[in-house]
């Protein structure tokens, strides 16, 4: 009698022919195959062994270097669960086409079977995916992203209760690209990208989408967000999670290095792109970090950002799509001073400006969780740690004060849901427009966003003590263009303050938007920062929200009926502070 899982291997195998199938270990030897493959294929360099040790640079088809989300479906049976915020396929018709382009996809490849846990093991949190792939350079990186290999397998034993994820490198041909998701039966079919998102299929695809759907069925939530803990002079640690879209600053945040540690406040990281969360026994919610690796951002990363991951990041690193210089290390912009000579550029010529930046804008870095120096000691923990705080941020030049925290928790589901965010290089398409992201979730939910919306609402009434609700922006711009908040070590600021606020301490006066730091109320020790650029990265413009609070309505008019009533009247209530203010004397 074969297992479930064979039987699946079997029907896979059928319809993609490969010349070998190869069921994934996890071991220290497969990985170092895997590395040859990727070398003997030409696509992949082995890195200085000297000053990167078992590192790799890896370069992708430069047609096939971020999320293609205009390629990516939700196919649900019904087109209405899929929602006006995904693409859909009905499951018949996605099953044709990809069908067509799996068929004999794997013809003179081997097919790789990777099992891995999302989740430490031990955690009843924990789920068992199975990803099916022709690509070594997926299975080097699920090894580094997830459980992957024997222990997952053996978990699994005979059981169906696995998330299958089909994927192939097809013939990289964007027009014959496609990630499809079909959550009512679990399973995952990605064709034609060899990129992070479309195709390490426990990440987006199975940990947001897939999970998305079966959170909403089970009682839990699956979310685009770091988890830190932020270690107070007494010892001690506050668990907060933050979403944040992507390329705009979870990992950097997650891994800190905090301006006030001479104060005794520190940063421990426990996630930095998905939680997954779970009522606990005290009526708090629970985050495990389901991944265990980080798939960073390159660019602008270095000792000044991000001192943790330079630190993590000098050995068992996948490198892709960055700069090489002569020495056979990587390099991108915003490293370090250097100009070095002689880099060669992420598609493998010499660098010369004129061909753009040495590193892909969304080059990235693949690298174990265990190997930063701020991973937090409960990372693994079975049980998750307890969140007192969620972040809400994005990138907003314009209108979204430094800091302010929500109302309650329907107030603070409303301040999640009208997210908005500049896009970034994380997804093709054009950089630096602002377009609404609720809860960083627009390109990762797996169902329709009226549902979502609704189901966060529901989870604060089964959460007796549900965590308190902010919002933050980094990336608030002055006249002259530049960023007004310094950043990086120094958000620290801002964790210390929600701390305070979680504990009742800190100061704040109440806006129309929400409660925001009176001026005193951060503390700005050893920032050489003006007053007037306090006030203005805490000014609320009634006029500016008032137009955005319109452009949020004509987001919401998208869902129709289907929107549920506690945001319309949070909406209504914001229209209404709004125009109070406005009315008010001056
Ligand atoms: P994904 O992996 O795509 O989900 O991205 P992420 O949310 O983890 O973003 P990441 O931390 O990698 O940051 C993305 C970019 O934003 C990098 O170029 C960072 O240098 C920049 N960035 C991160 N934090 C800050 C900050 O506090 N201020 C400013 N100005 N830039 C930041
Ligand atoms: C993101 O784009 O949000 C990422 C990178 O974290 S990817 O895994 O490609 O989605
Ligand atoms: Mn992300």
């Amino acid at each position: 009698m074969s297992t479930p899982l064979e039987q699946w291997v079997e029907s896979v195998s059928r319809m993609t022919h490969p010349k070998q199938i190869v069921w994934c270990d996890g071991s220290q030897e497969e990985a170092a195959r895997m590395q040859e493959q990727m070398i003997r294929e030409g696509d992949t360099e082995r890195l200085n062994e000297k000053t990167y040790p078992n590192c790799i640079l890896h370069r992708s088809n430069p047609n096939d270097v971020a999320r293609t989300e205009q390629v990516t479906f939700i196919c649900t049976r019904d087109r209405r669960n899929s929602g006006p915020t995904n693409n859909w396929m009905s499951p018949e018709d996605a099953k044709q086409t990809l069908g067509g382009l799996f068929n004999r996809s794997m013809k003179d490849r081997t097919m790789f079977v990777i099992p891995y846990s999302m989740g430490p093991a031990g955690s009843p949190q924990s789920r068992i995916g199975v990803e099916i792939s022709d690509s070594p350079y997926v299975v080097a990186s699920m090894r580094i992203m997830s459980r992957m290999g024997k222990a997952a397998l053996d978990r699994l034993g005979n059981s169906n209760d696995f998330v299958p994820g089909l994927h192939s490198l097809g013939d990289l041909n964007p027009n014959r690209r496609y990630i499809a998701h079909f959550p009512e039966e679990k399973l995952i079919w990605s064709v034609g990208s060899g990129y992070g998102g479309n195709a390490l299929l426990g990440k987006k695809c199975f940990a947001l989408r897939i999970a998305s759907w079966m959170a909403r069925e089970q009682g839990w939530m699956a979310e685009h967000m770091l988890i830190l803990g932020l270690e107070a002079p007494s010892g001690k640690v506050t668990y907060m999670a933050a979403a944040f879209p992507s390329a705009c600053g979870k990992t950097n945040l997650a891994m800190m290095v905090s301006a006030l540690e001479g104060q005794g406040y520190r940063v421990w990281t426990v996630g930095d792109d998905i939680a997954w969360l779970q009522p606990g026994p005290d009526g708090r919610l629970y985050a495990i970090n389901p991944e265990a690796g980080f798939f960073g951002v390159a660019p602008g990363t270095n000792t000044n950002t991000n001192p943790n991951v330079m630190t993590a990041l000098r050995e068992n690193t996948i490198f892709t799509n960055t700069g090489m210089t002569s020495q056979k290390e990587p390099w991108w912009e915003g490293m370090d001073d250097r100009t070095p000579e002689a880099v060669t550029d992420w598609q493998g010529r010499p660098w010369t400006a004129a061909n753009g930046p040495a590193a892909q804008p969304n080059s990235r870095y693949t690298v174990p969780a265990q190997q930063a120096p701020s991973i937090s000691p409960h990372w693994q923990d079975p049980a998750g740690v307890p969140i007192s705080a969620f972040i809400f941020g994005g990138r907003r030049a314009r209108l979204a004060p430094l800091v302010y925290q929500a109302t309650d928790w329907r107030h603070g589901v409303y301040v999640g849901a009208t997210m908005a965010s500049e896009t970034t290089a994380a997804a093709t398409g054009a950089v630096g427009v602002t377009r609404r992201d609720p809860m960083a979730m627009l390109p990762f939910c797996g169902y329709n966003m009226a549902d979502y919306l609704q189901h966060w609402l529901d989870m604060g009434a089964r959460v007796p003590n549900p965590p308190q609700i902010f919002h933050v922006n980094w990336f608030r711009r002055g006249a002259d263009g530049k960023f007004l908040w310094p950043g990086y070590g120094d958000n620290v600021r801002v964790l210390k303050w929600i701390l305070e606020r979680i504990e009742g301490q800190a100061a704040a006066s109440e806006t129309p938007i929400g409660f925001v730091p009176t001026p005193n109320a951060l503390t700005l020790d050893g920032l050489n920062i003006s007053r007037a650029t306090m006030e203005e990265l805490l000014r609320v413009d009634s006029a500016d929200w008032i137009k955005e609070h319109a452009n949020v309505g004509e987001f919401f008019a998208k869902f129709g009926d289907d929107l549920p009533q506690g945001i319309r009247e949070e909406h209504k209530r914001l229209g209404e502070r709004l125009q109070g203010v406005m009315s008010a004397p001056k």
